[in-house]
């Protein structure tokens, strides 16, 4: 979950993977995932990541009347101890919150929730933060009203708020951009204006990388410093490491195929 800084990441949720998963939606990265038992194998081996670097994480069981249930980050935003609730972008993938939303309610007792009303729409997945800036993209998943719900909780933090068009040819915001650690943004040429980022704080850098490593610039920073990237993106991995930082590399074929990155698969709280 892209809505947490770095230091905060101590629990996660991800939801497992359903035998419907062949059926999940694909129109960007990927065509769609052909070998569910592949896809497992592959989000063990992301949740294993998490958990030797510092990350409890809980597994909810799948549902397989939602092939996209695994990509949790869509469905709750955790910011600073109070939850945002969004209405999914995609009309498929609305029945996916109920239990993720009482899992987290749980679990965070007497969270205080925002349940996003009328036709606001928005997926977690389009949100990133920088430190205590927070970014939005507003895409085809995520609209003015679903924005405007994010901003009135942000507010209550005194939390910079900044939207960003996201083109037609990215899903979400996360898609195409990550902060791996509360300092430093990914982003890959070919999507993005350099502006539409605005001026950073200082201290504080934009990363270019080249359009064909777009899916690599989704990565995670890790509680112990080192970042969790997908197998694959070589300039991606260069820029990390010429910065000091350690990686930990995951593969994400059959999960990519399914347009799905490595922050979608979890909520961090
Ligand atoms: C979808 O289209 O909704 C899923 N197949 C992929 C969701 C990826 N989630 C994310 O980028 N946060």
């Amino acid at each position: 979950m892209a809505s947490v800084r770095v230091d905060q990441k101590r629990k996660a949720l991800v939801r497992r993977v359903p035998e419907s998963f062949t059926n999940a939606l694909a129109y960007y990265f990927g065509s769609g995932p052909t070998d569910v038992e592949v896809a497992r194998a592959q989000h063990q081996a992301y949740i294993a990541a998490l958990e030797a670097n510092g990350v409890q994480v809980h597994a909810l069981e799948a549902d397989d009347r939602h092939p996209d249930c695994i990509f949790v980050e869509d469905q709750a935003v955790v910011i600073d101890g109070k939850m945002l609730l969004p209405h999914p972008g995609h009309p498929s993938r609305v029945a996916e919150q109920p239990p993720i939303a009482e899992f987290l309610m749980s679990e965070l007792e007497g969270v205080q929730t925002c349940r996003m009303g009328g036709e606001a729409r928005m997926d977690g997945g389009d949100i990133i933060r920088l430190g205590d800036l927070f970014f939005v993209g507003r895409s085809s998943r995520t609209n003015d009203l679903g924005i405007a719900s994010l901003r009135s909780l942000l507010e209550d933090f005194g939390h910079e708020l900044r939207v960003i068009d996201i083109p037609s040819h990215a899903l979400h915001l996360t898609s195409i951009s990550s902060t791996p650690t509360d300092s430093t943004i990914l982003v890959p040429e070919g999507y993005l204006s350099p502006e539409a980022f605005g001026e950073l704080p200082s201290g504080c850098e934009l990363l270019w990388m080249p359009e064909e490593e777009a899916y690599g610039c989704n990565t995670i920073g890790l509680p112990n410093g080192k970042v969790l990237v997908a197998k694959g993106y070589p300039t991606v991995h260069a820029t990390l490491r010429a910065r000091g930082l350690e990686l930990v590399e995951v593969e994400m074929s059959e999960i990519r195929a399914a347009d799905g990155s490595l922050t979608c698969c979890s909520i961090f709280y």
